[in-house]
């Protein structure tokens, strides 16, 4: 190994997990009734509106009451992804505010009890695998609605809570949330990703006394999901370490392979397209294509994958704004998805505003600035059998070595050094 390789030591995926390092790009969807609140540009997590903007449950029922996705269409959903070049998604069964998208037989606040008036769910999965893509659910372990889950600190109404406190019985609000785990696993074939949102251990917010993964007993949702499903990938919110199958960094970009007590891990960075998660109407801070290509690149560079956020309208559109976004996106992966799928971090340290992925003995440079007519890859000196762009595998000119003597070679370069030869503009 020479200097300028890193000793990464690559963990041991399992064989369930190995679609999912493979397809590294996947879409998250964030919709329930939600969806419909404008937060007059407030900004920020429009699915937490119950909670930041303290709605009480009277007032929180009219868009219960009104949730009407006339325009449902999932299979166009599920085409926009693929064209993004994402291989699965992830929806959100229930969110915090306990509302179910499915036609769960344990609570009535669901969708087919709205001018809905049908399981959300099950067209949604039959229209993603139609399209060949593999299919997640998210459930909320948190429930703002239910009466017997813990005060958490979180809930939308203090007053709510107080009340709910004394009369709680986390027993029956376990049974539910397992037998909702249930209906999950069972009802809608082979699920490929079980989102649990999230466990808060040893919390001590003074008033809120929710202790997280010991209310609902991790250990056994963990018990019951391997025992419906052995081959569904878990994420780490459950708070059992041991139990996930990957680590679900949020809304932040690791610079480097995540570890967990020291060993590194498979991961998923979740990013939304403009800080929100559900639809908010009044929010422009939209990442631009580039940032976003970006953001997925450096996942993949250091061996991570990332599920991109959707938050479709009431009507059950994915609004103009994020379309054009993820048709951008898609455009880029059509040229150069082999430089992310399969791939993970190389062991060569790529030049500074540049990342590698790598998979086998192809080596993917991907450049965030535009280098001027010359590039010098340290430690790949007379290791490169040929090199091309990927957009439309035109052939570059590269030389292995610092030219002895030449005037035009900087002096600073070690000896391993290789030099690729740009055209003044960008592809
Ligand atoms: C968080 C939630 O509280 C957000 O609303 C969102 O669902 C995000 C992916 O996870 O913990």
């Amino acid at each position: 190994m020479s200097d300028n390789q890193t000793d990464i030591e690559f963990p041991v995926v399992p064989e369930r997990a190995q679609w999912f390092v493979h397809d590294r790009f996947g879409m998250f969807i964030h919709w329930g009734i939600y969806s419909a609140i404008a937060r007059y540009g407030r900004g920020g997590l429009a699915e937490w509106s119950k909670s930041l903007d303290q709605i009480s449950e009277e007032h929180y029922q009219q868009y219960f009451d009104t949730f009407e996705p006339d325009l449902y269409d999932p299979r166009e959903w599920a085409r926009m992804a693929k064209a993004a070049g994402m291989k699965y998604a992830v929806i959100t069964t229930k969110h915090h505010d306990g509302f179910c998208l499915w036609d769960t037989q344990l609570t009535d606040y669901k969708a087919p009890n709205t001018p809905a008036g049908r399981d959300l769910i099950r067209p949604w999965v039959e229209a993603f695998r139609a399209e060949g893509l593999r299919v997640g659910f998210y459930y909320s372990l948190i429930d703002w609605h239910h009466p017997h889950f813990p005060v958490d600190g979180l809930h939308p109404r203090r007053e709510d809570t107080a009340l709910r406190e004394e009369k709680r019985d986390m027993a029956i609000y376990r049974e539910y949330l397992s037998g909702q785990v249930r209906e999950l696993l069972t009802n809608y074939g082979p699920i490929d990703v079980l989102w649990f949102d999230f466990s808060y251990p040893g919390m001590d917010w003074g008033w809120a006394r929710g202790k997280g993964h010991e209310d609902w007993q991790s250990e056994q949702i963990v018990e019951l999901v391997r025992e419906l499903m052995p081959d569904v990938l878990l994420n780490n919110r459950l708070d059992l370490p041991e139990a996930a199958d990957f680590i679900t960094p949020e809304q932040v970009q690791p610079r480097s392979w995540l570890t967990v007590n020291g060993k590194r891990v498979t991961w998923e960075a979740c990013q939304t397209l403009n800080g929100s998660w559900g639809y908010d109407r009044d929010n422009t801070n939209w990442k631009s294509p580039d940032l976003l290509i970006r953001m997925l690149i450096e996942s993949v560079s250091n061996g991570g994958n990332m599920l991109l956020n959707v938050g479709p309208t009431a009507r059950g559109e994915i609004d103009v704004h994020a379309r054009a976004i993820l048709q951008e996106v898609g455009e880029w992966m059509k040229h150069h998805g082999k430089a992310i799928y399969g791939t993970t971090a190389s062991r060569f340290t790529p030049p500074p505003d540049s990342r590698y992925t790598q998979r086998g003995d192809r080596l993917y440079l991907h450049l965030f600035s535009w280098p001027m007519g010359h590039i010098f890859l340290p430690g790949l000196a007379n290791k490169v059998k040929y090199a091309r762009f990927m957009n439309d595998n035109s052939a570059l000119h590269f030389e292995s070595g610092v030219r002895a003597g030449s005037h035009t070679t900087p002096t600073d370069l070690a000896e391993d050094v290789l030099t690729l030869e740009l055209p003044a503009q960008r592809p």
